[in-house]
């Protein structure tokens, strides 16, 4: 049996057969400072409460899963300076020695699958960096939505990234990529890019028709709902594009690889815009998890028709 331990809050929800969404750690502990995180991981659960669902805060800590985060938990969290970050690779590794944790998109798709949570909503999920030719970074994100049967609500994948092989990679692995409401692929900061998502949906029924379909056909997996960034937070890909050219440069420079990539570019974002990135990077967060909220009831709807 695996360690998971529920909060009381989901530990009811579940009781009642209540809807649950999912969310990451890593952007708590490696997205964003304290104590803008704490503040931002308890708005976004109040908006998924608000939204008529039960939210669950993922992490490690005490050789446990923690599926949902009391306020205890959720502030040690914040604050724990060497949380390490954890993919598919490396969480039996942190289970087994006690560290604390936080869950990346990959991570904690595991952890919600296996807590029988199939909707998570999240910022950006990883993809295939720039230079992945020479690099072969690829975020064990894509992989993982090809196994796991979890719908990820994210905003399309950051500009840091090569978008347009990041949807190659996901087309390989047969993972439905699905713009909400609009045929362009949101990209994070910004609404549109010139990239057409490879599907389009308008609504959170459609979405959990189609996660229930693709159990029904047995076919292993989950969803990527690329969900746009509310217009007025939006940032203009013209004015990242320079300062995300500057801290892929600084990245090769200063030798950073492998799992140390995506939080140093972030935080070099942050740092260019002069946090210009953190309220934009809220917006967007707190926007997924309306949206799946919206999707966990419907999938709760569906069952019972
Ligand atoms: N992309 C973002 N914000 C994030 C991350 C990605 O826009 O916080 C985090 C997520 O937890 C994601 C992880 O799963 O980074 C991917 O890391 P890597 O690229 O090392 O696979
Ligand atoms: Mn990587």
């Amino acid at each position: 049996m695996p360690p998971l331990t529920f909060s009381p809050e989901v530990t009811a929800a579940r009781a009642a057969g209540a809807p649950l969404v999912a969310l990451e750690s890593t952007i708590i502990t490696h997205g964003m400072p304290y104590p803008q995180n704490l503040q931002m991981a308890q708005t976004v659960e109040d908006d998924i409460r608000a939204a008529g669902a039960v939210p669950a805060t993922i992490a490690i800590m005490d050789g446990q899963i923690h599926i949902g985060l009391d306020a205890a938990n959720l502030a040690r969290l914040a604050q724990t300076q060497d949380a390490l970050k954890l993919s598919r690779a490396d969480l039996a590794v942190a289970l087994a020695t006690g560290r604390v944790g936080a869950t990346t998109v990959a991570a904690t798709m595991i952890c919600a699958a296996l807590a029988g949570i199939e909707v998570f909503a999240t910022g950006g999920i990883g993809g295939v960096h720039r230079g992945a030719e020479q690099s072969f970074d690829i975020s064990a994100d894509l992989q993982e939505l090809a196994q796991t049967r979890v719908t990820v609500v994210a905003a399309g994948a950051k500009a840091i990234l090569d978008l347009p092989k990041t949807l190659e990679v996901l087309e390989t692995l047969g993972v439905p990529v699905i713009a909400y409401g609009q045929d362009s692929l949101p990209a994070f900061w910004s609404r549109e890019s010139d990239l057409k998502a490879p599907l389009r949906l308008d609504t959170p029924a459609q979405i959990a028709a189609s996660h229930l379909m693709r159990a029904r056909l047995g076919v292993p997996g989950g969803q990527l709902v690329a969900n746009p960034i509310p217009a007025e937070a939006e940032i203009s890909a013209a004015v990242l594009a320079p300062m995300i050219t500057r801290a892929i440069a600084e990245a090769e420079a200063q030798g950073i690889a492998a799992k140390d990539v995506t939080p140093f570019l972030l935080q070099r974002i942050y740092d260019l815009t002069e946090g210009a990135s953190l309220p934009a990077n809220i917006a967007l967060v707190r926007n997924n998890a309306r949206l799946a909220a919206q999707i966990a009831q419907a999938l709760g709807t569906a069952r019972l028709a």
